[in-house]
Formats: structure tokens, sequence, C-alpha cells
């Protein structure tokens, strides 16, 4: 099984703990692969897709209760509240250790114990980090294999390099009552009971590579962040790599797929990541980044062939849809889906356009990030890319400019640690309130947001090329309630600004909140906006503002003492040029 005593040995306890009928190691092969789909459509967890179109490719329809992130019943567990913080929600470590054990007592009987080894990153990347999630879920070992570089490689790598993060799931007995997602970051351990969805149970992603790596990333000087990694390359061939930071729901897979207009010929968008990003300052001063994962677990609805072609031509094959509804000649249907129609709804009942979507909102696909038309082979580069623009953005009908820019580093900290956006269907909960989900991080952030907001500061002086910090707004409306800015392909248009402002060619007017286009230097060539909406877009209404930044400044002082005074004082800045500019 392995070399690494430390690995067998808490796979023992664990069975001892969970009482499984079996154990089974996974290889990541394929010959494994094509065994557990076979089980799993015979027990009806997959439901198989027309072969002919959609060779390869899975229906998993999951428990109606269990079909999005539980932020609620997700814990940070220091032994000190005050480092978990305000953002998080915190148990002791103790008793959630006691809480988590009685619920595994016995869990998995009747069941496989899956050992999932898998690594974070390239395998020969220096930058990635290894882990082992055991679970009892044929259906979550499936989404590791494609989301995560699963199985041999990353078991050999882990008995190289000792250290792995521990991750323990269950998806007990799917009852929202019994269902906890615990982070134990000073044990790099994570315990995850009764949910087998995305986040919540694929551990790899948000849990390790988001809230553990946060904190490890903390301590030695690097950053891991909900981020999309893109490069753009321009006619003459020189390719900028742009690292964005939306919250979920709010853009990130579009944006890093996407397809040039036509006015745009030559220019090439190459992807690297669509969720996760890490960050370490490289030896010649700049920053240079990893994706983390191997696939996309991505939103399905709305994904078209005039939102997103990229997507859907990397959608008819090895893909699992997760939640989505199915046509007639079983293939799979979503809202916002170009052609046919449904049959059956995302919980297999005859479909009633009356009674709701065919799609639930927060329905997924999972495929290897390869499959992507414009995939990077740069996503496999131990290295990384080298980042030259950060990008923090949200979803605001009001306010927020299409985009501006930070007039310093200490002011992009503050740009996204003031980011707002409204909440979607990818957590449980009110879809459409405005909430401060500072770097996209609110739900991910593994330690207190004051001192993740330092070490950001602190970036500063940890590297001599910092990347230019930027904030885009894709989702202002008009009056009558219709976006203003078409968005998706039509976005190349603010990347070639942000990236222009990035080789110091683009103008900008400095306004108190930060640097925005010219009217005249965002390029409409063949896009058909008005004088008067790109101006609207660009508009900075100082009253309007006067308001968020108190609003802003009364959510950074509820972080109390810890709050990095250099982030107070840049805010305080912005205030007093606000109020003189009036
Ligand atoms: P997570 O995987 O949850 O972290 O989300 P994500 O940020 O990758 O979100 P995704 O790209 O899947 O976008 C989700 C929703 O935003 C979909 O409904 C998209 O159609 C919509 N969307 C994406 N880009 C744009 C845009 O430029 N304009 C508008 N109006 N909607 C967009
Ligand atoms: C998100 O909610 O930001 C996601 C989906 O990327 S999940 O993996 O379920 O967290
Ligand atoms: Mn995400």
């Amino acid at each position: 099984m392995t070399s690494n005593q430390e690995l067998l040995n808490w796979v023992k306890s664990v069975a001892g703990l969970t009482k499984p009928d079996r154990v089974h190691w996974c290889s990541g092969d394929a010959a494994e692969n094509d065994r557990m789909a076979a089980e799993m459509l015979e027990s009806g967890e997959f439901i198989e897709l027309n072969p002919q179109s959609h060779p390869g490719c899975y229906l998993h329809r999951s428990d109606p209760g269990d079909v999005a992130r539980v932020e609620h019943l997700t814990f940070i567990c220091t032994p000190d509240r005050e480092d978990a913080g305000p953002n998080n929600h915190w148990m002791d470590p103790e008793q959630a250790k006691a809480k988590m054990r009685s619920l595994f007592n016995g869990c998995m009987r009747g069941r496989t114990l899956y050992v999932i080894p898998y690594c974070m990153g390239p395998i020969d990347s220096p930058l990635a980090r290894c882990g082992v999630e055991i679970t009892d879920s044929a259906y979550v070992v499936a989404n590791m294999r494609i989301m995560t570089r699963m199985g041999k490689a990353a078991l050999a790598r882990i008995e190289k390099e000792g250290g792995f993060v521990r991750g323990l799931h269950s998806i007990g007995e799917l009852d929202p009552d019994r269902r906890f997602i615990m982070h134990f970051p000073e044990d790099l351990m994570i315990q995850s009971y009764g949910s087998g969805y995305g986040g919540n149970a694929l551990l790899g992603k948000k849990c390790h590579a988001l809230r553990i790596a946060s904190y490890q990333a903390r301590t030695e000087g690097w950053l891991a962040e909900h981020m999309l990694i893109v490069g753009v390359e321009n006619p003459a061939g020189e390719t900028h790599y742009i690292a964005a930071a939306f919250p979920s729901a709010c853009g990130k897979t579009n944006l890093a797929m996407l397809i040039p207009p036509a006015a745009y010929k030559g220019w090439k968008i190459w992807t690297v990541g669509d969720d996760i990003c890490w960050m370490h300052p490289g030896k010649d001063g700049r920053l240079w980044a990893i994706n983390p994962e191997a696939g996309f677990f991505g939103v399905a609805p709305g994904t078209s062939a005039t939102t997103n072609p990229n997507a859907l031509a990397m959608l008819n094959r090895n893909a699992i849809f997760t939640n989505v509804g199915l046509t007639a000649d079983r293939q799979p249907w979503w809202e916002g889906k170009d052609d046919n129609t449904p049959v059956k709804d995302w919980q297999g009942r005859d479909y009633d356009p009356d009674a709701g979507p065919a799609a639930q909102a927060n329905s997924r696909f999972t495929v290897a990030v390869s499959q992507c038309p414009s995939y990077s082979e740069q996503a496999e580069a131990p290295r990384g890319v080298p980042i030259s623009a950060i990008v923090f953005g949200g979803r605001r009908e009001r306010l927020v400019p299409l985009v501006m820019e930070s007039n310093s580093w200490a002011h992009g900290v503050l740009l996204g640690a003031s980011m707002a956006s409204e909440t979607t269907a990818a957590a449980t909960g009110a879809v459409g309130v405005v909430r401060r989900d500072p770097m996209a991080m609110k739900p991910f952030c593994g330690y207190n947001f004051a001192d993740y907001w330092q070490h950001w500061l602190d970036m500063e002086q940890r590297v001599d090329h910092l990347p230019g910090i930027f904030h885009v707004n894709w989702f202002r409306k008009d009056t009558e309630g219709r976006f203003m800015w078409p968005g998706f392909g039509e976005n190349m248009r603010v990347l070639e600004w942000i990236i222009d402002r990035c080789k110091g060619k683009a103008s900008a007017v400095r306004t108190p909140i930060g640097q925005l286009p010219s009217v005249d230097s965002i390029n409409v060539s063949g896009l058909e906006i008005s004088a008067q909406t790109i101006s609207d877009l660009l508009k900075v209404d100082a009253a309007s503002w006067g308001a968020e930044l108190d609003e802003i400044r009364s959510y950074l002082e509820s972080y109390g003492e810890r709050l990095p005074p250099a982030l107070l004082s840049v805010l305080n800045h912005v205030s007093s040029e606000l109020a003189a500019s009036v």
C-alpha cells in the first residue's frame, strides 16, 4: 500500500473508527475509473449520458438537500478564537474533534473506504502540495480524479516528501443537521461529514487549496487565492498573465477561457486555471503562479455558445454533470443552453417549466482542464507563470465602475479588502444580497482577515516587481434592470486596457477612488455601445462613494485591534481626497 508509516497508521486508525467493509487505495488509473463508473451505474449514483453525443459522460443527482457549500456549517478550529477571526465560524479544536469522532464512529459500515492520495499543482512542481482524502463516496473519487493529480504519482511524491494534508470525509446520512466541514490548520487536517457536494466534499479544492493553504501561505510567505489565471497573447506574440478574484459564480470560469471579439484579430487567450491560484515570490522578483487544480468544477447554467463556447466544446466527453436536467436523447441540459429541451429535471422528475428550472441553480460540470480548447501548456510548468496584473471584482448593480486601477499596492489591498458582491447559489442561503467578500475569500480564508490583509500588505517588502492591482465590475445595470456592459468575450477590451496600463501605455484619469480609463481609452471598435453608457460605466459619483466609504470603514473597523493601521490610513487618504473633490 505505502511505505509512509504515518499514512498507513492514519488509514488504519480511521478504518478502526469508521468500520468500513472494505478499504481501497486509489491508483488513479483508467481501469479503476472504469470499474468504479460501472459500479456507480449499477447503484444509480451515475446515469449514463448519450454515448454518441457525450462519450464518457455521466449525470449525478445529489440529494436535493445537498446542492451547495454550507458556509454556516464550515468551521476554522484554532485554539485561539481570534486567530480564526470575525470572518470565520470558529469551534474549539478539542470540542470539534470530539464532535466529529462521534459522527464518524461506525459511519462506513457496509461501505468502502477509499484512500485518495492527491497532488495540488503540477506533480513535479516545488510549489505543489500533497494531501490524502479518505472518503466513502465513489462519486467523490471520480471527481477528485479529474480535479487533482490523483493516485500513484501523488502517493510516490508523498512517500518521498513525507508531509501531507489529512482529509477525512464521509457522506454520513446526508442529513443537514448532522453536517460539518471542520478545518484544523495547525494539524493540516480537514474533517467533513454529511455532504457529498462540491466544496464540502472534494477536500482538495476549497478546504485544502484555499483554507488550509492560505494558513500555510501566511507563515511561509506566499498567497493562496480564489483566483483564475489567464494568459493574454497579443498579435506580437507577447503573453501577459492575469490573476483575477471574483466571488463564487461571478465570472471566473468565463473570463479564464473567453474568446476575443472579432475586432481582436491575432489575440489569443490561454487558460491556466479558473478557481484557485497559488502565487509565490520568484527569484527574479516577480510573482509566479500555479493552478493547484487539474480540472474545472464549473457552473452549468448560463453556459452557452454565445457566453462560453470554449466550455461547451470541452463538455462533450469525459465529463461529470451534477444536478442538471436531461433531454429525451439523454443529453445534459441547463437553463441558457442553446438547443434541445429537457424532459427530466435535476431531481429526475418529469420537467414542468412551472415547477422550477430543469437544472439546479448551482448545478455543475466536472471536466479536465486539459480538455479546454484554450488550455495553456504552461498549466504544467513547474515554476508557474509570472503574473502581470491582479484583478478584483464583484457583482454590483450600481456604483462600482467597469474598471479602475489602484494608486499603489496598499491602495490595491484596500480595493481587495473592500470588495462586495451580490450573493449567488454557490452557497446555501439568500441570493442577491450585497455582502462584503474581501478578495473573494470570505468563505475561504483559513484565518483572521485582519492578519490576511497585513500579509497582503507585507508582499510589498517581499516582491520587487509587484503586479498592478485592478478592480472590475461586469454587472452594472441600468434603470430597466439590463446589464450595461455586454460582458463575456467583450471583457477582452478591459483586459487590453489593464495590460496596457501595466506596460505604461494606456491613459487613465486619477480619481480619489482609483485610476479610471479615459472614455476613449477603452477600445470599443466593433461594439455597439453608446458613448453615454461608456461614460456612465466610468463615472465616479462622489456622494454615493462617500456613503460606500463609510460602509467600508465600519466593516474594516469591525476587525478591531488587529486591523492593519496601514489599511486604515489608505482609507483615510481616499476619504479625504473624495471630500476635497466635491
Ligand atoms: P465559482 O466556480 O463558483 O467560483 O464561480 P465562477 O466565478 O467561476 O463563475 P462563472 O464563471 O461560472 O460565472 C457564473 C455566472 O456568471 C454564470 O451565470 C455566467 O453566465 C455569469 N457571467 C460570467 N461572466 C459574465 C459577464 O461578463 N457578464 C454577465 N452579465 N454575466 C457573466
Ligand atoms: C465556489 O463556490 O466558489 C466554487 C464551487 O468554486 S465549490 O467547489 O462547490 O465550492
Ligand atoms: Mn470558487
